[in-house]
């Protein structure tokens, strides 16, 4: 029998058509970052922004390299660098100081993505006297980046969460990125392949509320939510291809498509983003 605690509807905030949208670009344009992260739109596209021998060649050493590690159940998969899921800030902080060298080795490549990224969006963020920067702590700071590629064999590779509830997990409330918590979260993914069919990312327009999330059990980690208490909210398949770059408000639910077979890879270089002030906006993964 299904208990109480899974059929409760999943209620929260869902935006209008002229927000639920993924805009599309067919080149890099920075300024449309800063729509997402102000909550003005839910996702952007710059279509081929990464050529596709770069993202070949970074795809090709993240699979080479004797740094790459598996995660389990929660999100299976391959990764290297570090996420701040479900731990505590020390832990994160001690991960990230050992991921950061070998993250800047693996991205010190002609055409480094993420350097073009940031100085994108550093550049329209000064024009406002804002910056970006990784969310620091006691003089450390986050991880750069996190390279990923999802396993999971069920309906999804990546079950549907949300990525804000971990910002307000008590067990990292001294860590700067606690700051963000209630202001859209910025999601940056950098496909590096997706080879064959599936690998879309799924989006929900909803941003479940603290009753939804304590209802499941996921005010602090944002996983998993049930796609069957999903099924009557508007969502967007978004085709991910190599080189597309794309941002989108990680508050609402999203998850990933299995791609068609088990040989196939979909790997992506991530992180995340959000303002902790007006001038300042704090990266973390
Ligand atoms: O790989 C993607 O497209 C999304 C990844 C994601 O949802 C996450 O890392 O939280």
């Amino acid at each position: 029998m299904t208990s109480s605690v899974t059929t409760r509807p999943i209620t929260g905030w869902s935006g209008d058509a002229d927000y639920f949208t993924f805009r599309e670009y067919q080149e890099f344009v920075p300024e449309a970052v800063l729509d997402v992260l102000e909550g003005r739109c839910a996702g952007v596209v710059f279509r081929g922004m990464v050529p596709l021998d770069v993202a070949a060649n970074i795809s090709r050493r993240f699979w080479d390299s004797p740094h790459r590690q598996v995660r389990g159940a929660e999100a299976p998969g391959y990764y290297i660098g570090a996420y701040t899921w479900n731990k505590p800030t020390a832990q994160y902080l001690d991960e990230a100081a050992a991921a950061n060298p070998i993250l800047r080795d693996l991205l010190d490549v002609p055409g480094d993505p993420m350097k073009q990224f940031y100085a994108g969006l550093g550049a329209v963020l000064a024009e406002r006297g804002a910056v970006v920067r990784p969310a620091e702590h006691e003089g450390r700071i986050a991880a750069i980046a996190l390279f990923r590629s999802w396993h999971g064999r069920g309906a999804f590779a990546l079950e549907p969460h949300d990525d804000d509830s971990q910002c307000s997990d008590p067990q990292m409330a001294d860590f700067e990125r606690n700051g963000v918590f209630g202001n859209p979260i910025g999601a940056l993914n950098i496909c590096l392949e997706n080879k064959g069919g599936g690998g879309r990312l799924v989006y929900w327009n909803v941003q479940p509320d603290l009753e939804s999330k304590r209802s499941l059990g996921v005010e602090y980690t944002g996983s998993p939510y049930p796609a069957e208490l999903l099924k009557d909210y508007e969502s967007k398949w978004i085709d991910v291809n190599p080189g597309d770059v794309y941002v989108f408000n990680g508050a609402h639910v999203h998850a990933v498509e299995p791609n068609t077979t088990e040989k196939q890879t979909r790997t992506t270089l991530a992180a995340m983003m959000a303002f902790r002030d007006d001038r300042t906006v704090v990266t973390w993964s």
